[in-house]
């Protein structure tokens, strides 16, 4: 089922989400509706919170070409970044149509628990170190407009609050 994808500024998308104790069915029944949410959007990731869920819970894919290659990360957490940096022009689902350069670690290791309720452990880098991080920051309630000075933050929330307003009234 696709969900709504929830807008900045909202409460919901600034807090600190919570660990999963267990992978219920309710928890895998989420995963792939957040993948079906992901790729309909389309993007290359997407965090629990975006769709209201506070649970630290994220599904990517940054195949751009080819099979597609879904992944679901349940209580991701970074244990290594590398010093050499890398700047990647990013996007949010949670932002529409606002892009910004966005300094991160070039490669991050990952461990994190599966569907199947294994852990695992993975080096990413490119992209998929960009996003990884990305969505890591969203459960952590954390934007990539966190990262700009204030002026172009105030001036992105003001571009939404404007959008929400005009979408409210059907425009
Ligand atoms: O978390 C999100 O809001 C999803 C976001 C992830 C992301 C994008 C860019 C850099 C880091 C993380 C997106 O997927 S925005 C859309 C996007 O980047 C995209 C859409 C279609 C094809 C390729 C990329
Ligand atoms: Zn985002």
């Amino acid at each position: 089922m696709i969900r709504e994808i929830l807008i900045h500024p909202d409460p919901r998308l600034k807090k600190p989400c919570e660990p999963i104790a267990k992978v219920t069915p309710d928890i895998t029944a989420l995963a792939v509706d957040m993948l079906e949410t992901m790729y309909d959007a389309p993007g290359v990731g997407l965090a629990a919170p975006q769709l209201g869920v506070l649970k630290r819970l994220f599904v990517m894919d940054c195949i751009k070409e080819g099979l597609p290659e879904p992944m679901v990360l349940i209580n991701p957490k970074i244990v290594f970044s590398s010093e050499d940096m890398n700047v990647y022009e990013e996007g949010c689902l949670s932002i529409p149509d606002q892009y910004a350069e966005i300094t991160r670690p070039r490669e991050v290791t990952v461990q994190w628990m599966g569907l199947d309720g294994a852990q695992y452990e993975r080096q990413f880098s490119g992209l998929w170190a960009t996003c990884a991080q990305h969505e890591i920051d969203h459960l952590n309630g954390r934007l990539f407009i966190d990262n700009l000075g204030p002026l172009k933050r105030q001036m992105i929330t003001r571009k939404m609050e404007k959008l929400k307003r005009e979408w409210a009234r059907g425009l």
